[in-house]
């Protein structure tokens, strides 16, 4: 019983997160149930292991394998989420003794982490449900990290936790979420304004793409991207979309032979859900979970393409050049302002879900801090997430990020921008979906009235007598409006 942490599940997570621990210094045990996987695990240690600090032994039997842990054991689960996580804590759980630990670094679905931590807390073992971002690379060298569950657990392994998480400026990216299956929740949101934040980007880079009139252009659309990296939109969804366009096929991008079909693996699905049971408006994430799902109606688009009309060349050339488009330098400026002010209300959407969620569960989350561990070792690092974090140190119970000064005063020298964007791309027929929502969104927050939901609510109350209120005085009112 000389190891300090153990992990089951050695798949592309569980291998990589099990070779960070043992590189910063950790004795750690590793598990999995096909044999094959566990060997690897070895094979890369041995490989790896001359500058590692700590070390790594592979078992094949979960008994083995407990035994080897030191009291009180910490069991570090990266199967499959859902069943198999069930199935790996019931052939763990006779080996545990209360006041050990198991932290399940899987997708899961939170609800799932607080009924399993309910179960085990009876026998006296302590739960937590953590997210883990950053995929491949990330869980090797420094993944953001986001634990939930008892606070008592989160001691246990703070240690750790910090020393293998991506470090940035202000510290590791890793905090105490909260109790609970707050984790995976903050995760399963995370993993939503990711979904946005590649739609929106996807978007500009469609504009760019169609208005780019020769294989010169096209192929020098990677500066564009390298350029905003440098500036506010810097984050690693821009640098890795200038990688992309830079790798070529013989004479032709690469891009241009990927399949235009875009998938999903339900952390996109439950953003929508949860925003939806909750009445949070979060129309770019849904947009762009939307858009990955008309992508795959790949058979009726190739049929519809002919069949339904869009701008003819003439009326395309005189939007182009009243938009100014003509000029690459200029329209790369509206792009970057239009995606910094769609990103804006990107994040708006997904933190004010967080927030209510918090609410409800009585989690007390931090916002801030959220933001700050998102810097460093996730996909949707960002520069950007400093500014946020700074929003919620000014106002800690700002209602929305849009109700901050510094992104009042960022929406404002940004937002005709993005409308011209938003109107550009509508006339020229092209698709964009995540942008006009977010326009919408902005617009939205904007009216004092909002006359659509004036005639929706008299509406309701004609059809089915569902009453209204008024703004002139107090009171419940029904009419007869015919
Ligand atoms: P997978 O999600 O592909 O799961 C494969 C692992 O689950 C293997 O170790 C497999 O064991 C094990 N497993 C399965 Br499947 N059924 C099992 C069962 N009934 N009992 C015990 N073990 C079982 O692995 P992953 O891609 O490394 O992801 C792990 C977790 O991390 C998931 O929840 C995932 O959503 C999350 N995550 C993944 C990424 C990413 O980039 N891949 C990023 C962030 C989070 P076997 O070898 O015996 O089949």
């Amino acid at each position: 019983d000389v190891a300090d942490i153990g992990l089951i599940g050695l798949a592309v997570m569980g291998q990589n997160l099990a070779l960070n621990m043992a590189e910063k210094g950790f004795r750690v045990s590793v598990y999995n149930r096909t044999s094959s996987k566990t060997q690897d695990t070895l094979q890369r240690y041995q490989q790896e292991q001359s500058h590692f600090f700590g070390q790594l032994e592979g078992f094949y039997s979960i008994e083995s394998f407990v035994r080897s842990l030191k009291r009180p054991r910490k069991v570090v689960i990266m199967v499959k989420a859902g069943s198999p996580v069930d199935s790996t804590i019931t052939s763990l759980e006779k080996y545990l003794e209360p006041g050990d630990l198991i932290i399940d670094g899987g997708n899961e679905w939170y609800e799932n982490t607080q009924r399993r931590s309910e179960a085990l807390a009876s026998k006296g073992i302590l739960y937590m449900g953590m997210g883990v971002s950053g995929g491949e690379e990330g869980a090797r060298h420094g993944p953001s990290l986001m634990p939930g569950g008892p606070l008592e657990a989160w001691n246990l392994m703070k240690d750790i936790l910090s020393k293998i998480a991506a470090q940035v400026d202000d510290g590791p990216c890793v905090t105490y979420i909260g109790p609970g299956g707050s984790g995976n929740y903050v995760k399963m949101v995370h993993n939503g304004i990711e979904y946005a934040d590649m739609q929106l980007i996807g978007e500009v880079y469609d504009i760019l793409r169609n208005l780019s009139s020769n294989n010169t252009d096209n192929d020098k659309l990677y500066e564009i991207f390298e350029r905003w990296n440098r500036g506010d939109l810097q984050s690693f969804l821009i640098e890795i979309t200038s990688h992309i366009l830079k790798v070529k096929d013989k004479d032709t991008l690469l891009i241009d032979k990927v399949l235009d079909q875009s998938g999903s693996k339900g952390t996109g699905m439950w953003t929508i859900q949860e925003a939806a049971k909750r009445g949070i408006p979060v129309s770019t994430i849904s947009a762009a979970l939307d858009a990955r799902y008309l992508s795959s109606f790949k058979d009726l688009r190739v049929v519809l393409c002919n069949r339904l009309q869009g701008t003819g060349h003439t009326e395309r050339n005189t939007v182009v050049s009243s938009y100014g488009w003509n000029d690459r330098e200029f329209l790369a400026s509206e792009l970057e302002k239009a995606l910094y002010a769609a990103k804006i209300c990107c994040y708006a959407q997904g933190m004010a879900l967080i927030q209510k969620a918090s609410y409800d569960e009585e989690w007390k989350l931090d916002c801030g801090e959220i933001a700050r561990i998102w810097k460093g070792g996730c996909i949707i690092r960002a520069k950007f997430l400093d500014r946020i974090k700074e929003a919620y140190k000014r106002q800690p119970n700002l209602r929305s990020l849009l109700e901050d000064e510094h992104f009042i005063a960022d929406l404002n020298k940004c937002q005709l921008s993005l409308r011209r964007v938003v109107s550009g791309a509508s006339l020229l027929g092209i698709p964009v979906p995540a942008l006009a929502s977010a326009l919408s969104y902005y617009d939205s927050f904007r009216q004092e009235i909002l006359s659509s939901s004036q005639l929706i609510q008299a509406q309701r109350d004609y059809f089915g007598a569902h009453t209204y209120k008024r703004l002139d005085k107090e009171g419940v009112f029904h009419s007869k409006w015919l």
